[in-house]
């Protein structure tokens, strides 16, 4: 393990040729190693911290390597709490190589993935769900999620986490005081003021644990698989959803054979849409071997959409039906609707003039976000989710423990556990191998 005492340096932006890039400097040699690379050497001293100044800037014989803005903030007023200094220079491979590699030259020692931002957490410059919020927010796939993010980062949860926390305090706290001048009689009395306070503490940790179900597929994304009888408009649908032709169509049925992709984003969530090989009893070895993988698909599917068209409205199989997160969507409306035929579906639609498909788009978010509104999902880590699955666990337990009389001593233990678990989330209490896990999922330079 590096010591964290040492100045790092590290590019931050990624590799490649861009208009602009930056290499970032953190610790208390900042300013020093980057004052003996301006021109002329030692200039920059003193430079007034939170301002951009722009010099040349020289490797080690003295020769121009570029010309940058370089900004130096004075701790504690930085990201990392540390005197910190930035070169916003040209974006190109090897002027960022040159710079990068004259700090280390000077003194400098290469960063690890993460670092910046473990010793922002390391100065109390963020808590730990806030260093995994800047990671989530670079990792954002669709707009939602950065906003998600953005919201954590700015204290969302934090603040949310922490009054969780104070409530649990007090109530440890009143109990402990019980303890001392409590009687034993008079302890059923005590269960019965402090159990609502317990159970009011549990549904709001419960509810952020119900969120974490569904806020993870606004992180992660989820697959959704058109499936169904040959010839029901999978394929239609596909590119009806994607926009643009990206499966072959015919009225034979058997058409698609091996499963396609594509990515798309659907209110927020980055969804995976899957078409697949019709299915039925296969004619032939391709299609044998098509309808085995539309099958493999189903065991990674986060909703099913079964397409079924007339005049058989062909149901799914006894297995797929037993499938958690099916939606039967009846197609070719235009061929139905005049005739007043009523399929049972969730869905009814017409793939081929677009009928209805936004509805079934919503209809699938909707499964998936369990009705919340991405705008007003706190998305979790699933490091968080368990810490509060845990304390949830807990608090239960000393709930009934209290309740049932079994002496407070033992309800108290059940509740500072708890309160331990919680504090991890923020970082309140944390371990060296907590903050391993975390930041070893950075980049270099963040
Ligand atoms: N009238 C009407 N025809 C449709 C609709 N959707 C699809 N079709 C037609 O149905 C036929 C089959 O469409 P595909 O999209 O190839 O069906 P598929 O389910 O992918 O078929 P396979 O790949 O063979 O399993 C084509 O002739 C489409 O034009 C619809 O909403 N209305
Ligand atoms: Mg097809």
């Amino acid at each position: 393990m590096n010591s964290f005492n040492d100045t790092i340096a590290a590019i931050a932006t990624p590799d490649g040729t861009g208009a602009l890039g930056v290499v970032r400097l953190t610790g208390a040699q900042s300013l020093n190693i980057a004052s003996q690379m301006v021109a002329p050497s030692g200039k920059m001293l003193p430079i007034k911290p939170q301002f951009a100044s722009l010099f040349g800037i020289i490797d080690g014989d003295g020769d121009l390597i570029d010309q940058a803005v370089v900004l130096y903030w004075k701790s504690p007023r930085s990201f990392t709490g540390e005197d910190m200094v930035e070169f916003s220079c040209h974006g190109g491979r090897e002027v960022l190589r040159a710079v990068y590699t004259r700090l280390l030259e000077l003194g400098a020692r290469a960063a690890e993935a993460g670092e910046f931002t473990r010793r922002a957490f390391l100065n109390g410059k963020m808590s730990l769900d806030q260093t995994e919020a800047v990671a989530a927010l670079i990792e954002s796939r669709t707009r939602s999620a950065v906003k998600v993010s953005a919201r954590i980062l700015d204290g969302g949860l934090r603040s949310k986490i922490e009054a969780i926390r104070q409530e649990l305090i007090d109530i440890i706290s009143r109990i402990e005081l019980a303890l001392d001048f409590v009687e034993e009689e008079l302890d059923h009395e005590f269960a019965k003021v402090t159990l609502p306070g317990l159970e009011e503490l549990n549904k709001t940790v419960d509810e952020y644990i119900r969120q974490y179900e569904s806020g993870k597929f606004l992180r992660n994304g989820a697959n959704v698989v058109i499936a169904g009888p040959p010839n029901a408009g999978k394929s239609t649908l596909m590119n009806t959803l994607a926009g643009f032709e990206r499966a072959i169509v015919s009225d034979t049925p058997g058409t698609t054979r091996d499963f396609i992709d594509v990515t798309l984003d659907w209110n927020g969530i980055p969804i995976r849409l899957y078409d697949t090989a019709g299915l039925r009893e296969a004619i032939d070895e391709i299609e044998k071997v098509g309808t085995l993988k539309t099958r493999q698909l189903f065991e990674h599917a986060d909703v099913v959409v079964w397409l079924m068209s007339p005049p058989g409205f062909e149901k799914p199989d006894h297995e797929l039906g037993k499938f958690n997160n099916l939606i039967t969507v009846a197609n070719k409306s235009d061929l139905f609707e005049d005739i007043l035929i009523d399929p049972v579906a969730d869905l009814t639609i017409s793939a081929k003039y677009h009928d209805g498909v936004e509805e079934l788009q919503n209809l699938v978010t909707r499964f998936l976000l369990k009705d919340y509104d991405p705008g007003d999902l706190l998305v979790l880590e699933q490091r968080q989710a368990s810490l509060l699955q845990q304390a949830s666990d807990l608090i239960r337990s000393g709930s009934i423990n209290l309740e049932t009389n079994l002496g407070l001593e033992l309800v108290v233990t059940d509740l500072r556990s708890a309160l331990n678990l919680i504090g991890e989330i923020t970082g309140a209490v944390s371990s060296q191998d907590i903050l391993h896990a975390i930041f070893s999922r950075f980049c270099i330079g963040k």
